[in-house]
């Protein structure tokens, strides 16, 4: 399986994430990825191939013009301000005020951000880029035949919305990658959502289509950000009715409860008649994850690997969270090792 891997990740390295009421390092940080490419290599992996530019249009199918232009421009506009730290909001539309768009810098932040604990920098949307130019690499490999291919994405994506960024996430490379799936003349695609935090963006993104199938295995959100999305009886609107399934778990859940969601969500997959398959690659549902609260070890993963595989399905794999940095890589490889037949 090859994977897909852009240096240009490193453009992304914001000094704070609001965390506690506390500014901390960011647990979404640069050397998370030298932890899966090391892994990799010890495994035996082929070395990662640069997926040159991003192509444009899909992410403009997915995503709205002026948040893509809000993100372009951010930076130069924070700076122009008079603002000297990294771009973060401070003001919301909360419940019963306006949902306009203001001018101001300050105001638009606010305005396109879904969280507050996600800075930007001056090299944000380039490494957003790139990231995103990784997942569409790897899924013109897939389109074009290969069984399977690994995505090293960095920044993340499944909580961009087509208007609105945060939870570590900028544009939302799986829904772009599906989209693209379908462009190539795949009737029926399905995202597998195994982060530990729900797939806000992702849902969203295609509520009401009937053509995208959307399961999302997470800390339930009375627990868990994002909090206000991936409730059970969430299942889609519209000519997507039926075509969301959530599976939110309680803190403490073991692989045993874990892995009866993940086959449910396959007989699911399964019956809506995907073509194609985009995984949201996320590994906090490990034990040691700071931020998250399930309970599987270092072979679940692997084992949720060997299932994911028995779809059948040509399969994009896209790299999400996961933040116990030493046992990322391991994580990370033994799911793409399980789906390989190790
Ligand atoms: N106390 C991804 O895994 N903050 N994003 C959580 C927990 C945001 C996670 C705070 C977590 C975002 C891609
Ligand atoms: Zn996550």
């Amino acid at each position: 399986m090859r994977t897909y891997f852009s240096e240009r990740h490193r453009l992304h390295f914001p000094q704070a994430e609001l965390f506690g009421g506390q500014f901390v390092t960011p647990f979404e940080r640069p050397s998370r990825v030298e932890y899966i490419l090391n892994r990799l290599g010890e495994r035996g992996f082929a070395k990662p191939v640069d997926p040159g530019p991003v192509d444009l249009a899909p992410v403009q199918r997915i995503h709205d013009a002026g948040f893509l232009a809000f993100l372009q421009s951010a930076w130069e506009e924070w700076k122009a301000a008079g603002f000297s730290g990294e771009v973060m909001p401070a003001s919301y539309p909360a419940r019963r005020m306006q949902a306009r768009c203001p001018n101001h810098i300050d105001g638009k932040v606010g305005y396109y951000a879904l969280a507050l604990e996600t800075a930007m920098t001056s090299g944000t949307w380039e490494a957003a880029l790139s990231s995103c130019a990784s997942a569409q690499a790897a899924q013109r490999a897939v389109a074009a035949g290969e069984r399977a291919a690994f995505a090293l994405c960095r920044p993340p994506g499944h909580h961009a919305a087509s208007d609105m960024y945060g939870g570590y996430c900028f544009l939302n490379n799986v829904a772009i990658a599906a989209e693209m799936f379908r462009q190539n003349g795949a009737a029926r695609v399905a995202v597998l959502d195994v982060d530990f935090h729900h797939g806000n963006g992702t849902q969203d993104i295609f509520y009401e289509r009937g053509d995208v199938f959307f399961a999302s295995l997470h800390g339930q959100p009375e627990d868990a950000f994002p909090y206000f999305l991936g409730y059970a009886d969430e299942t889609g609107a519209g000519d997507g009715e039926g075509a969301t399934a959530n599976y939110p778990m309680a803190p403490g859940t073991p692989y045993s409860v874990w892995c009866e969601a993940l086959d449910d969500a396959i007989a699911r997959i399964r019956g809506f008649g995907a073509e194609a398959l985009v995984v949201s690659l996320g590994v906090d549902a490990f034990k040691d994850d700071p931020i998250s609260f399930f309970k599987l070890q270092s072979d679940d993963f692997t084992d949720c690997g060997r299932r994911i595989e028995k779809l059948g399905l040509p399969t994009l794999f896209c790299m999400e969270g996961g933040y116990a940095i030493e046992a990322v890589g391991i994580n990370t490889v033994n799911v793409l090792e399980g789906f390989l037949g190790a």
